[in-house]
């Protein structure tokens, strides 16, 4: 499969990974919208969080569980973050393998963009 993501988790392409385990990866994003923006990619190739079922709640727990406790070693925690799941066309999704943004370092807007 030609999967960008698929190839960063399964190290076919070089990146310098923040954390690694047996089911997610994560890194610094190459086009960072804040100061601090790290996506959190599973291993497993999953297209959108449409796609997300019962069997996938302890792949999406230990991700949002990972990027706060990420944020926390970060110290961002106290002045606050925000984690982001873009989801298709209009949610904004450019890359096609599900990936969690953890997002720090300035103020977010609200609404968002
Ligand atoms: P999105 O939620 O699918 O829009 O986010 C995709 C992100 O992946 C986006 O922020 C890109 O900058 C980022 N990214 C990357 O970090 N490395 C890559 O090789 C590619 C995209 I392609």
């Amino acid at each position: 499969m030609d999967c960008i993501f698929c190839k960063i988790a399964s190290k076919a392409i070089p990146a310098t990974l923040i954390y690694d385990d047996d089911q997610i990866v994560a890194f610094h994003d190459n086009a960072p919208q804040a100061p601090t923006h790290i996506l959190l990619v599973p291993h497993q190739h999953i297209a959108t969080i449409n796609e997300l079922g019962k069997e996938n709640s302890d792949l999406i727990s230990h991700m949002i569980l990972t990027a706060t406790q990420l944020a926390k070693d970060l110290s961002l925690a106290d002045d606050g973050y925000r984690l982001v799941w873009n989801c298709n066309r209009q949610g904004g999704q450019a890359v096609y393998h599900i990936h969690l943004h953890l997002l720090g370092g300035r103020n977010m807007h609200w609404p968002p963009g």
